[in-house]
Parts: structure tokens; C-alpha cells; sequence
């Protein structure tokens, strides 16, 4: 209960991010109450109040840590009126401000949690990285408001008024970022890891104050427009999807390209990406013009049906980490593949949830329903469900860890693509990156224990 991750295979403890703290049970917690498990739920409640300290000798990704420790304690706050968590996640976040102190206010990637002195791995060459920067702001402002201390607000606000002064002509941001004013540098411009939430929080930030912050709507729609203008490309499947209700619906789909740092157009997806048809879907039920909203819909219609074939086009029927595209402008095939773990990621199944609550098309619970399938029979272990090492092999070596985000979000959007809509309505909650669902500020808390 007090480590980090499942060794599913082997049994024992993965402790590679947040060694000796207990992540998988933060991270599920809320999924333990939204299924029901409430007996589970008492178990982990009575172990971090027994045990959990954050004062630990431990340098940790503020990132991670606030979509997976913050985004978790702060829904299972809402989900139980529990004291323990909002007292314990605020002396959290409270160790994560020395990070803030940069000149500039984008806060630096990893800090340690009784010193409070600050680094960054060495593969983000002294840069903030745009997705790292740009994924706190539910979080923060969740904590401000329940503890009615700005401070928290404050900080995550001025990371987006360092970037509103960057904003390039096309909204789309490089990932690299530099700490003292904001600036970047040409690289590769994607949707995919680096920059995917950052893209996803504009919208929710929005979304969560209840469209108050016309500004910030405005920066999504305007980004959002260009990722669908110069990164989408639309295309036909090789081969068509049947739908057993609409035999004859054309198929279509997208996949998001990504820009090398000349500009030049980079043929691949990361399954990261595949979170995209869900920004895009829930985006689009805001939109007054008719013909803008069909359009986004549309988009997220199609990079939904694209993520389906990067599970359906392997041997175990779970996708590979990112796929190259083969496209000639017409037809979109998705060939060979050079990452080729299933780490379990949830991003596909969260874009399904997502438009089966908007659509209602049948289609989407019948391809959660195939990877779920596809789990059972390559994943599932005595001890659990692991990520395998190769997707297109049968049997598939298993990796011997189990996401905690397997927990947090993949089962739990699987599980919610089954419940009736009033489960987690979406006008009432926004979805934290780690699958943490937020109450909106004007919502009411309704879940009881
Ligand atoms: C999760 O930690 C979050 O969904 C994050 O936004 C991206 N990476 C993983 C899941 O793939």
C-alpha cells in the first residue's frame, strides 16, 4: 500500500517516481469511490493517516506530482468532505512553491520536498517544458478555492500570463521553454508528449470557473482552431469500420501530425495525442456557431476512429506507444510501428468516454469493450494487469509494471463509458489530465461513503 507501483508479475513494488510513497493508492482513490469500493477506500484512508509524511528527503516532478498526488486527494476532498485530505494536500503543494521562484514565475520541473531546492533532468537542457508548465492550473486554482488562500491561483496564473506574452502567431508552442522570460525555441511542435495537456488545461481552466475568464476560452478556441487547420490531416481509412447501426455512415478519420523546427511535417501520433478527440468533443459543445462546432466535432469524431486503428491494426489489440503514418493524401494507413509498448496508457478510451457521452454512438463502448477484452487476455496477471513490451507479439513479453495511471484513468473511463451519464456528469465536473475529476466552482459535492 505505501509504494509506488504493482510488480504484477513478479509481485512486489516498482518504486522508479515517487520511491516510498504511496502512488497507486493516491492515485486510485477516487476510482475506489466512484466503483464503490468502499471498503478499499477505508483501507487506504486509515493507511495515509497513519503513515503518510510528506516530509521526505525526495526530489519529485512537480508535475506528476500534482496531477497524480493533488488531482487525486483533491477529488476524494470533494468526493468525502474528508479533512485529512485537504489538510494533507495543501502542506503537499505547500513544499512545491520553492519551485515558483524563478524570476519569471514558470516553475522549475523538480524539487525536493524538505529542502525545497529545485533541479530539472537532464534531458530538458535547463528548459520548462510547455505540457509541465501548463498542467497545474486545476489543480492550484481547486486548492485556492477550497483553502481560500490566492496564493495558489496566483502562482498558476502567472504562469499563463508569461506565455500569454509568448503566444506565437499560430497558438502552437514549441515545448521547450526558457525559465527566465518564457521564450522558446524552434523544435518540434506536437500534440503528443511535451505539449499535449497544456493544450487540454486551456480548455478546462476555462471550463472549471464556469467560462468566467473570456480570455482563456478565447486562447483554447483559437488553439484548438489552429491544431485542427495545420496539424490535422483527414483522410480515409484502408480499411473501413463498420458500424452495426449505420452500415452505410461514411468513414473517415484524423491524425494529428506534428511540425519539426523547420516547419517540415512529421507523419506520426503519439497514442498520447489520442486525448485530442476528447478536448476537441468537449470543446465543441460550446461553441455557438453551428458550422465551427460541427467542424471540431467532426475532428474529434476522426482522431477518435484513428486511435481505434492503432489498437485494432495489432496482434494483441492494444496500441503501440506511437505510430508512423504512411499517407498519400487520400488514405491514412498506419503500417509499421518502432515504439512498440503497450504501457497501458488511458488516452484513447478517455476520447471514447468522452463522445459516447456527447454522440451516443454505440461504437465507442463496443471498442472500450475490445481493448478491455484485449487487456484480460494479454495483460491480466494473478497479481494484476501489466504493459507489455511488444505489442504486435502473441503472447506478449509482459513488463512487470503496472501504471498507476492505469488505475487512475484507464479503468476509470472504461468503467464510465458503462455507467449511466448522471455518473460524473460532464457540465458539472472537468477531468483532471490524470482522469481526477474537479467539481466545477458553482457545482455541489454529491458523493457519499
Ligand atoms: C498520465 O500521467 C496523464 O494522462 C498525463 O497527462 C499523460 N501521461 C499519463 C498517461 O498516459
Amino acid at each position: 500500500m505505501g509504494q509506488s507501483e504493482l510488480r504484477p508479475v513478479t509481485g512486489g513494488c516498482h518504486n522508479s517516481m515517487f520511491n516510498g510513497l504511496p502512488l497507486t493508492a493516491a492515485d486510485s482513490i477516487d476510482t475506489l469511490l466512484i466503483m464503490g469500493l468502499n471498503d478499499e477506500y477505508y483501507r487506504a484512508l486509515d493507511h495515509f493517516k497513519a503513515n503518510l509524511k510528506w516530509d521526505k528527503q525526495m526530489d519529485v516532478s512537480v508535475f506528476e506530482t500534482t496531477i497524480r498526488f493533488v488531482g487525486g486527494f483533491l477529488t476524494a476532498y470533494q468526493m468525502t468532505g474528508e479533512n485529512f485530505f485537504l489538510e494533507s494536500v495543501t502542506d503537499l503543494v505547500n513544499r512545491l512553491l520553492p519551485a515558483f521562484n524563478t524570476g519569471s514565475g514558470l516553475p522549475r520541473s523538480t524539487v525536493n520536498l524538505v529542502t525545497g531546492a529545485c533541479s530539472e533532468p537532464a534531458w530538458m537542457i535547463s528548459s520548462a517544458v510547455l505540457a509541465e508548465v501548463g498542467t497545474l492550473q486545476l489543480e492550484f486554482a481547486t486548492l485556492s478555492h477550497h483553502t481560500r488562500n490566492p496564493v495558489y491561483l496566483q502562482k498558476v496564473s502567472d504562469i499563463y500570463n508569461v506565455l500569454r506574452n509568448h503566444l506565437p502567431a499560430d497558438y502552437l508552442f514549441p515545448p521547450f521553454l526558457n525559465y527566465a522570460d518564457g521564450s522558446t525555441k524552434p523544435s518540434t511542435i506536437t500534440i503528443g508528449g511535451l505539449g499535449d495537456s497544456y493544450y487540454e488545461y486551456l480548455l478546462k481552466f476555462w471550463l472549471l470557473n464556469e467560462k468566467k475568464d473570456k480570455d482563456i476560452g478565447d486562447w483554447y478556441y483559437k488553439s484548438a482552431q489552429s491544431i485542427i487547420d495545420n496539424l490535422a490531416l483527414y483522410g480515409i481509412p484502408s480499411q473501413p469500420y463498420i458500424e452495426v447501426e449505420n452500415p452505410d455512415r461514411k468513414d473517415y478519420m484524423y491524425f494529428l501530425s506534428e511540425r519539426d523546427g523547420a516547419g517540415r511535417i512529421i507523419n506520426r501520433q503519439d497514442h498520447l495525442a489520442c486525448f485530442a478527440g476528447g478536448m476537441l468533443g468537449l470543446g465543441s459543445l460550446y461553441i455557438e456557431d453551428e458550422n465551427t462546432k460541427q467542424n471540431h466535432l467532426r475532428v474529434a469524431e476522426g482522431l477518435a476512429r484513428f486511435c481505434w486503428e492503432m489498437y485494432n491494426k495489432t496482434a494483441t489489440g492494444l496500441s503501440p506507444e506511437a505510430v508512423p503514418v504512411n499517407f498519400n493524401g487520400e488514405e491514412i494507413q498506419i503500417v509499421t510501428t518502432n515504439n512498440v509498448e503497450w504501457i497501458m496508457r488511458p488516452e484513447a478510451v478517455e476520447t471514447w468516454f468522452i463522445l459516447w457521452r456527447i454522440t451516443k454512438k454505440q461504437k465507442y463502448r463496443d471498442w472500450g469493450w475490445y481493448i478491455f477484452e484485449a487487456m484480460n487476455k494479454h495483460s491480466r496477471t494473478d497479481l494484476g494487469y501489466s504493459g507489455l513490451r511488444n505489442v504486435n507479439n502473441v503472447p506478449p513479453e509482459k513488463d512487470n509494471v503496472q501504471q498507476s495511471f492505469f488505475m487512475a484513468e484507464t479503468m476509470k473511463y472504461l468503467f464510465l463509458l458503462f455507467t449511466p451519464d448522471d455518473v460524473l456528469p460532464l457540465d458539472k465536473f472537468v477531468f483532471n489530465t490524470e482522469a481526477h475529476p474537479l467539481l466545477k466552482f458553482q457545482a455541489d459535492a454529491f458523493f457519499e461513503v
